[in-house]
């Protein structure tokens, strides 16, 4: 429950957070919420400090702080001393050859999946975001944009709710103030939302709706001035129903990495039908037993969307499977250089 009293609760703090500190912490620390990442610091905001810090290092990907994070600040000395456990986390593989993580956003409460009422309605692509919602632990919303310029949205409305079980969908026109009050129950105070959807789905639009302003356009504008990989901007902006709202250039090139259980979430049905198998190890290739063959065959399983999850499955086995070759090599070189230096130090005799 969030605590009213605390002005930090505008900023999204919560029970979860304050859980996680000791008496000698609060003694000493301040509670502070990443606004923006540049390279040689953090801009941070919190009920009694705010400015930049510089940057928190870490042995582990996941130690480095990104937006939305909330960090102990030390109130004398202004040094950051440690990120707070998360209760959401977007990343994705980085960009090039390389296959590090790269934090794309923190505590995030609901991700708004938007897409319109209209040829960019994509099962396949849905899927994909709710595989990524699921996996970084945040509610997905569907929010369909457009309803005045169709004759059915009732149509769109239940083709995406039959994507995922208890799915929440939401229909309106994105220009309309009292339409998007409909997302009002994630936008309230101490909630941080995100959107993702393709071009053209009106994403800006329903950005501008619910802060009252034209902030998100601008914002976006100056990111890709700086370059897409120096810079993330200030990222969160101040909805009018008292949120956050997360508007980073990362969270639109959001790819599947290590999204397995999400996707596992996604196509639970499928999960459970395989689990049904004669063989614990079955690839449902022609296997006797096979639950999976048999679901296709009867027609209570659709081929096409056992397709998708096939083809999302794989996408993300290759992601994982580079990933963690990745962090083994880190971890080898590190080994390495902690036994030459001990070598080292061992012959001088120190
Ligand atoms: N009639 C109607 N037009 C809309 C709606 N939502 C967005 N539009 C229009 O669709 C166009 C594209 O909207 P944007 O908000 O720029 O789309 P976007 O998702 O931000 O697109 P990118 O920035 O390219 O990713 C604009 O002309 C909007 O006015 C809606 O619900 N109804
Ligand atoms: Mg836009
Ligand atoms: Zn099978």
């Amino acid at each position: 429950m969030i605590n009213r009293a605390s002005p930090l609760a505008d900023y999204g703090w919560s029970q979860f957070f304050q859980s996680q500190l000791s008496v000698a912490d609060l003694a000493r620390f301040s509670p502070v919420r990443v606004f923006a990442v540049h390279r040689n610091g953090l801009d941070v905001a919190g009920a009694d400090y705010s400015g930049r810090v510089p940057p928190l290092a870490g042995d582990d990907d996941e130690a480095e702080a990104t937006i939305g994070d909330w960090l102990l600040v030390d109130r004398d000395s202004g040094a950051p001393e440690r990120v707070l456990q998360r209760k959401s986390l977007f990343k994705r593989k980085a960009a090039g050859t390389g296959r590090r993580v790269q934090l794309i956003a923190a505590n995030v409460d609901t991700l708004f999946i938007v897409t319109s009422c209209n040829q960019d309605f994509n099962v396949a692509r849905l899927e994909r975001y709710l595989a990524l919602a699921r996996e970084a632990d945040v509610t997905p919303v569907i929010v369909l944009t457009k309803a005045d310029l169709t004759d059915d949205p009732r149509s769109f409305v239940a083709r995406a709710a039959r994507l995922m079980p208890g799915l929440l969908v939401e229909c309106l026109d994105a220009r309309a103030a009292d339409e998007a009050a409909h997302l009002k129950p994630w936008c309230g105070a101490g909630e941080t939302v995100a959107l993702v959807g393709s071009s053209g789905v009106g994403k800006s639009t329903l950005i501008n709706t619910l802060t009252g302003g034209d902030i998100a356009t601008r914002a976006i504008r100056e990111d890709d001035a700086h370059g897409r990989h120096t810079t993330t901007g200030r990222a969160l902006h101040r909805l009018k129903a008292g949120g956050l709202l997360m508007d980073t250039p990362g969270m639109r090139e959001l790819q599947l990495a290590d999204a397995g259980e999400g996707i596992e979430d996604v196509f639970a049905d499928i999960v459970a039908l395989a689990g049904t198998c004669r063989f614990a190890d079955c690839s449902h290739e022609g296997e006797p037993g096979c639950a999976v063959r048999a679901a296709l065959e009867d027609g209570t399983l659709d081929p096409a969307r056992y397709a998708r999850y096939r083809k999302l499955a794989r996408e993300d086995a290759h992601n994982s499977a580079a990933l963690h070759e990745r962090r083994a090599r880190e971890r080898d070189f590190g080994r390495m250089v902690k036994r030459v230096l001990k070598e080292k130090t061992g012959r001088k005799g120190y």
